[in-house]
C-alpha cells in the first residue's frame, strides 16, 4: 500500500483554472461531464489525473476526440501522454449512485443525491486534478426528473433554471470563487425549506436557506437561528463578513462525519441540525450551535484560504474547532464549554497520542488520508492555537489572524505560512513554537516550589519531558504557556500569571510574596499536556472551592478523585470510608441556590473512566470500574439528604433552551444520577419520566435507571423505544442506551435492535449509536475478560469494511491500543485484530490502522 510523506510533496505540472459539470441524474447510470481550461505549469510532464471507480465513456482535447490508445488507466488514474501546454479537456464519465455504499463522492440514500468530496471524494465523481492546491471556478449543470427531485443544488449563485414538456428540470449554478476540488457539492432531492436572510455588517442581504426531511421544518429553527448567530459573532470577534448571496445547508439522514463546509452549500449530518424539546437533549443544541458554527467559520479558514496538501488540514481544522469553541463560550457557558474540550483532550487525545496511531498535529506519513481527521488534528490542533492566543493576547491574536487571511485569500497554503502571519503581525519569534506542528505525543509537566519565608521568595520549578510515540522517538522541549493561580487562604486574595515555559527545566521566582496556600497550575488548561503535581487533598479541595476559574475548580475535583482511586488501587482497598473534608464540601455545594449550578454538577462529577484510564500505563480496568461504582453508591449514601432537596429545589419550568435552565436540568440530573443508587428511588425516576416535557430530563433519567442497574431499567426502555419506533434519531439514542447496558444483557439488547426497522447497516448514525457507543462507553461489557465484547466489535468491523471503509476504520479505534491492557486482554484484542488483517480486500483505511497496531 503506497505511503505519502509530506516532505514529498511537488507543485502540480498541470492546474485547472475553469471547471464546467454536467450531470444527468440516475440511480445507476449518472453521466458527468466535465470541460475543463487546463494550463501546464511544468515542461515535458504527462497529465495524469485521479479518478476511482468511474467508467470512462470520452475524452476530447479542444473538441476533438482522443483515441485509446493515447491514454492509460489505472484503477486510481487516467494519464494523457503528450497535450498541450493550455487546453480544454472534456471527460464523460459514467457513475452508480445507488451503489456507492462508501459514501464519498457521488450516492444517492433514501432518494437524496448527495456529495461528499473531502478529502479526496471528488475522483469518484469524475477525473480530476483531486488536490486540493488545484482551485478552479465552478459552474454546475444538474439535469433531473423534477417530480421526484424538486431541489437542485450547488456551490454558489443559481443562474438558470428550466423544465421542458417531459418534466425534466435544467438548473446551472454558477460559484465565482475559485476553490479546491473537495468543496464542491451536489444535492438533489425533495426537502421542507425553512428560509430566513442575514444583513451582513456592510449591509449585503444574504438569503439563508436550510433544507431539511418533509415534515422536520420545525426542528430546523433551532439551527437556522444558531447559523445568523455564528454570522454574526464573526463579524464581531473576528471582523469577518460572508460573501455569497446565498448560504445553504442541507440536512440528511446518511453522511460519514458530522457535516461538511462546502462553498455556499453545507452538507450536514441531520443529528447536527434538527432538534426540538421533545428529541433533542441540551447537548444536541449544544452540538448543533458549534457544527453550525464550525462550518460556517470555515468560510473564511479553510474556503477562502484553504491546505496546500492534506498533511496541513489543522491548518483549517484546528484553527476553525477553535473558532467554534470561542463562539460556543460566547453563547453557551463558557467554563462548561471549556471544560467538555478539557475532556475530549484528556481522553481521546492523550489516548491517540500514546496509542499506534499516534501523530502530530500536522501528520508526517498517510495511507489513507480519511485516517486523519482526528481528535490530534482537530482539538489538538485547537488547543495549540488556543496557546498561540494566551501567548500572543487576544488582540495580537486577531491581528494575525487578519494579516493570515488578507496575505492568502484565494490561496492554498501550510501550517507554516500561517504561523509565520502570526509571527509578522506580533512581532515576536515563534521558532519553538512550531515544534507544535511536527512533534507527537502528550508533554508531562512536573511543578515543584519551594518557599523561603525569610525573604518571603517562592521559587517554582517545572520540568518538561514528552515520552516517545509509537511514530516519533525523540522529542524536542517545546514553548508551553503555564497559566497559574496563587490563592492565599488568609486574605481571600488571588494573584494570576503566565508562565513561558521554554527549556527541559526552568525557575521561576516571585519575590517579596506570601506564601500560597495552594497553587493552580496550568489554569483553563493553558496547554494540551499531563501535569504532574504533589497536591495535598487540602489544597485540591481549597482550589475546588476557591479558584476564581470554575474550570481550575472542576479541574481539581476531578484530580482529588483520580488520586483517591489511585491510593485506594494501590492499597486494593475499595471499602474505604469517604474523607469527611470532601462531603463537606459536596454538601456546600448542594445546598448554595445561589451558585453557578452548571459547575456545582461538574464539581459534583466523579472522572469517567476514559480520564482515568489515561492515567495508567497499563488499565487496571475492573479495579477502576469498581472503585468508581463504589465512590458513587458511597456518594450517594452519604449526600442523600442534600441530593433530593437539591433535587426537589430546583423548579421544573417548560423547556427552553437558556443557560441557566440548562444549568438547572444539569444539576437536577446529577442529583438524579447519585439518587437512583438509593434504595426506593424507582419511583423518583418514574414520576421525572411521566412528568419531562423533554428529551434532556428523560433521558437523564433512563441512562441513571440503566447505570444504577434497576430491575424495571427494561419495562422503560422497553416503553421509550415503542414510544420513539418511527423517530430515527430518537432510535439512534435509545440503540445507544441498549449498548451501554452494564451487565452482560447488553448482546441480547443489541440483537434485538439489529432487528429494528429503522436500523440499517447502510447507515453510519445507525451503527455508530449502536456499536461506538458500545466500545466507547460500556467499559465493563466491551472489555470482559472472555473477549466477547471485542469479538462482537470485530464483527461488526469485518461486515462495515466492504460496505463504509471510513466507518470500519473509525469503529476499530478501541481495539488499536491493545498494548495498554492486561496480558489475557492484550491476546483477545490481538486475535481480532489478527483476524480482520487475514480477510480478503482489506481496505485502506483499515489496514492503515490494524497493520500499525500489530506491525
Ligand atoms: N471538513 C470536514 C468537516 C469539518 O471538519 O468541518
Ligand atoms: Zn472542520
Amino acid at each position: 500500500r503506497t505511503v505519502k510523506h509530506r516532505t514529498d510533496y511537488k507543485t502540480p505540472a498541470f492546474t485547472i483554472s475553469h471547471v464546467d459539470l454536467c450531470f444527468e441524474l440516475d440511480a445507476k447510470a449518472t453521466i458527468v461531464t466535465s470541460v475543463m481550461q487546463v494550463l501546464r505549469q511544468t515542461a515535458n510532464q504527462p497529465l495524469r489525473l485521479d479518478g476511482v471507480m468511474l467508467t470512462l465513456l470520452s475524452v476530447e482535447i479542444d473538441g476533438k476526440e482522443v483515441s485509446a490508445d493515447k491514454w492509460q488507466q489505472t484503477t486510481d488514474s487516467l494519464t494523457l501522454n503528450q497535450v498541450p501546454d493550455q487546453f480544454e479537456l472534456r471527460i464523460v464519465t459514467q457513475i452508480s449512485p445507488q451503489d456507492n455504499t462508501a459514501l464519498e463522492g457521488l450516492y444517492l440514500a433514501e432518494n437524496t443525491f448527495c456529495t461528499q468530496c473531502e478529502a479526496e471524494g471528488f475522483r469518484r465523481i469524475t477525473y480530476f486534478l483531486d488536490r486540493p492546491d488545484v482551485l478552479a471556478v465552478y459552474s454546475s449543470t444538474i439535469i433531473a426528473d423534477n417530480s421526484r427531485y424538486p431541489y437542485l443544488l450547488s456551490n454558489g449563485n443559481k443562474v438558470a433554471d428550466s423544465i421542458n414538456d417531459q418534466g425534466i428540470r435544467t438548473v446551472k449554478w454558477q460559484d465565482p470563487f475559485p476553490k479546491p476540488s473537495y468543496l464542491f457539492a451536489l444535492v438533489a432531492g425533495d426537502f421542507d425549506l425553512v428560509a430566513d436572510s442575514f444583513i451582513t455588517q456592510s449591509g449585503r442581504n444574504v438569503s439563508l436557506e436550510l433544507y431539511v426531511d418533509k415534515g422536520a421544518a420545525a426542528r430546523g429553527d433551532f439551527a437556522i437561528q444558531a447559523l445568523k448567530r455564528a454570522m454574526r459573532w464573526d463579524e464581531q470577534r473576528f471582523n469577518l463578513e460572508y460573501d455569497l448571496d446565498v448560504y445553504m445547508v442541507v440536512a440528511v439522514d446518511f453522511f460519514n462525519m458530522g457535516a461538511m463546509e462546502n462553498k455556499g452549500l453545507n452538507v450536514f449530518n441531520s443529528k447536527y441540525v434538527l432538534a426540538d424539546a421533545a428529541t433533542a437533549t441540551d447537548k444536541d443544541f449544544f452540538n448543533i450551535e458549534s457544527i453550525i458554527g464550525h462550518e460556517y467559520f470555515h468560510n473564511w479558514t479553510g474556503n477562502r484560504v484553504t491546505c496546500r496538501d492534506w498533511f496541513q488540514l489543522s491548518l483549517k481544522e484546528g484553527l476553525t474547532v477553535f473558532r467554534d469553541q470561542e463562539f460556543s463560550a460566547d453563547m453557551a457557558s463558557d467554563t462548561l464549554t471549556r471544560i467538555e474540550a478539557i475532556k475530549v483532550m484528556r481522553t481521546a487525545q492523550f489516548a491517540e497520542d500514546a496509542s499506534p496511531m499516534a501523530h502530530p498535529i500536522r501528520p508526517e506519513h498517510v495511507v489513507e488520508m480519511n485516517n486523519f481527521y482526528t481528535v490530534t488534528v482537530y482539538d489538538k490542533g485547537a488547543e495549540v492555537i488556543r496557546m498561540l492566543q494566551t501567548i500572543l493576547g487576544k488582540d495580537a491574536f486577531a491581528a494575525g489572524l487578519a494579516l493570515y487571511l488578507q496575505r492568502h485569500d484565494g490561496q492554498a497554503v501550510t501550517c507554516d505560512d500561517f504561523i509565520q502571519a502570526m509571527q509578522d503581525a506580533a512581532g515576536v519569534d515563534l521558532s519553538q513554537f512550531r515544534l507544535w506542528y511536527s512533534q507527537s505525543g502528550t508533554p508531562e509537566l512536573t511543578a515543584t516550589q519551594q518557599y523561603d519565608a525569610s525573604t518571603k521568595k517562592l521559587t517554582l520549578t517545572l520540568t518538561q519531558h514528552t515520552a516517545a510515540t509509537a511514530d516519533q522517538a525523540i522529542k524536542q522541549d517545546l514553548h508551553i504557556p503555564v497559566a497559574i493561580e496563587f490563592l492565599f487562604g488568609q486574605q481571600h486574595a488571588k494573584q494570576q500569571h503566565l508562565l513561558d515555559l521554554t527549556a527541559n527545566q526552568q525557575q521561576f521566582i516571585f519575590n517579596n510574596i506570601a506564601q500560597p496556600d495552594a497553587i493552580v497550575w496550568l489554569a483553563h488548561f493553558s496547554a494540551p499536556v499531563k501535569l504532574k503535581v504533589d497536591y495535598t487533598d487540602t489544597q485540591l479541595l481549597q482550589i475546588a472551592a476557591k479558584a476564581s476559574d470554575g474550570v481550575a475548580r472542576w479541574d481539581a475535583m476531578q484530580q482529588f478523585w483520580a488520586k483517591l482511586i489511585a491510593a485506594r488501587l494501590q492499597d486494593n482497598n475499595v471499602k474505604q470510608a469517604l474523607p469527611t473534608a470532601v462531603i463537606q464540601l459536596m454538601q456546600q455545594l448542594l445546598t448554595q441556590p445561589q451558585a453557578d449550578a452548571a459547575l456545582t454538577a461538574e464539581l459534583l462529577a466523579l472522572p469517567d473512566f476514559d480520564t482515568l484510564a489515561e492515567q495508567y500505563q497499563q488499565i487496571p480496568v475492573q479495579q477502576i470500574l469498581t472503585l468508581l461504582r463504589q465512590l458513587k453508591i458511597d456518594l450517594a449514601h452519604a449526600l442523600a439528604e442534600p441530593l433530593l432537596q437539591c433535587y426537589n429545589r430546583l423548579a421544573v419550568t417548560p423547556y427552553q433552551y437558556t443557560e441557566q435552565d440548562v444549568a438547572t436540568r444539569s444539576l437536577r440530573n446529577r442529583c438524579l444520577h447519585y439518587l437512583a443508587e438509593l434504595a426506593d428511588s424507582t419511583a423518583l425516576i418514574a414520576q421525572q419520566i411521566s412528568q419531562a416535557d423533554n428529551m434532556t430530563d428523560s433521558l437523564a433519567a433512563l441512562i441513571a435507571s440503566q447505570q444504577a442497574q434497576h430491575v424495571d431499567f427494561a419495562a422503560l426502555i422497553s416503553s421509550f423505544a415503542t414510544k420513539w419506533q418511527d423517530d430515527a434519531h430518537v432510535m439512534d439514542k435509545c440503540f445507544s442506551l441498549v449498548a451501554t447496558d452494564p451487565t452482560e444483557q447488553v448482546f441480547a439488547g443489541i440483537d434485538n435492535m439489529l432487528q429494528h426497522k429503522l436500523f440499517s447497516w447502510k447507515n453510519p448514525n445507525r451503527v455508530r449509536a449502536l456499536f461506538s457507543a458500545f466500545s466507547m462507553r460500556n467499559p465493563e461489557q466491551f472489555h470482559r475478560l472472555d473477549g466477547k465484547g471485542y469479538q462482537l466489535l470485530a464483527d461488526v468491523v469485518a461486515k462495515m469494511d466492504p460496505l463504509n471503509p471510513q466507518i470500519s476504520a473509525r469503529l476499530i479505534t478501541p481495539l488499536l491500543s491493545w498494548r495498554r491492557f492486561d496480558s489475557v486482554r492484550q491476546q483477545a484484542m490481538q486475535n481480532c485484530l489478527t483476524r480482520l488483517l487475514e480477510l480478503p480486500k482489506l481496505s485502506n483505511d483499515l489496514y492503515e490502522k490494524v497493520s500499525k497496531s500489530i506491525g
